[in-house]
């Protein structure tokens, strides 16, 4: 049995040497040296060339090196014998919880205008932002716990999800129907949905014109979660207010990119969450085992949902 690590564009040596650090008789490759392709049972992917995955007669699992699975579903030419599986994890849970949590507070107090003010030398003090209550577009593994994180800074939180939900101290919406309700009150909206055919371009005049006056968008999903031509309209109009965006549907971001520049955009480059080496190779390495002694998979991916 062999794994192969098929992320393009980057170095993966040292994820090779993590997995090997959890189990140091595992066979691995890395892509392009695949060597003999009957080998592969097991690949780990980010970004594969579409329609390279059928190269392998043997494979039966693909391991996404992240918590997204968009870049496998990108592929219109998946094989249809192979499990598809995610990252879960509490790194991936607790960065992501610092990082919107870090967001709102930076918005709530306004940091980024003294940084401002300091370089023109202004001393302009101002009263915080008040608007405490945010919604979580998503409530599945991350948005729970980003969920529970902004509960214990004394943020008031409401959620949208496809399923109902009964989660302790959140306001639960669900479905296409309940959108406007769960948006409409908040003054941050904040996307962490997974990005599929139904979530594309949610992030759209149509949500834009149900925000609240001077409410905040941020979005750490997907950058296909977002319309851009529309956001740039709906700042100017002041709903949102401000938009922090950590994805884009270009990464990285074009130099000639209009968010660069402007005023009421704050960007990161997609750092929200990282994925954490070594607990992802524990992760991909038990899977390894599940898979080579036929017991169940950890975080299968509903191939019929997309997430
Ligand atoms: P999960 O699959 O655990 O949760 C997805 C959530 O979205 C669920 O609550 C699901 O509803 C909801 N959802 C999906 N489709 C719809 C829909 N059509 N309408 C309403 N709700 C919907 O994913 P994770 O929480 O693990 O991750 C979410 C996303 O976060 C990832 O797919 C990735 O895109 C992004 N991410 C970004 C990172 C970054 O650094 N910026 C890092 C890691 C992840 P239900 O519960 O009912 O199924
Ligand atoms: C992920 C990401 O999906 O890094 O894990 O965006």
């Amino acid at each position: 049995m062999t794994l192969l690590i098929l992320m393009p564009d980057r170095d993966n040596s040292d994820l090779a040497r993590a997995l090997i650090r959890v189990d140091s008789d595992l066979d691995i490759r890395i892509w392009p040296d695949v060597g003999n392709k009957d080998d592969i049972d097991y690949i780990i992917v980010w970004n594969h060339p579409p329609g390279s995955l059928n190269e392998y007669p043997n494979l039966q699992l693909v391991a996404s090196y992240g918590a997204g699975v968009d870049h496998i579903f990108n592929d219109p030419e998946l094989p249809q014998q192979a499990i598809i599986t995610r990252l879960v994890d509490d790194a991936l849970k607790g960065q992501m919880s610092e990082y919107i949590a870090g967001t709102i507070l930076n918005h709530r107090l306004r940091l980024t205008e003294y940084r401002e003010f300091q370089a023109a030398g202004v001393w302009s003090p101002k009263e915080a932002r008040r608007g405490k209550r945010v919604c979580l577009l998503g409530l599945g593994h991350i948005g729970q716990a980003v969920a529970e994180y902004l509960i214990r800074t004394g943020m008031t939180v409401c959620g949208w999800s496809q399923s109902p939900k009964d989660i302790d101290g959140v306001e639960s919406f669900h479905g296409d129907e309940a959108l406007e309700a769960a948006v409409c009150l908040a003054d941050y909206v904040v996307c962490l949905l997974p990005l599929t055919p139904d979530t594309e371009n949610i992030l759209d005049m149509s949500l834009f014109s149900k925000m609240k006056k001077g409410a905040c968008l941020i979005n750490a999903g997907r950058g296909g979660h977002l319309n851009e031509g529309d956001l740039l309209d709906a700042l100017y109009q002041g709903k949102p207010d401000m938009a922090y965006l950590d994805v884009f549907r270009t990464e990285p971001l074009p130099d000639d990119h209009p968010f660069w520049r402007h005023p009421k955009i704050y960007l990161t480059p997609h750092i929200a969450s990282l994925t954490d080496l070594d607990k992802a190779a524990a992760q991909l390495v038990e899977n390894y085992h599940n898979m080579k002694n036929g017991r169940p998979l950890s975080n299968p991916v509903n191939t019929q949902k997309g997430y």
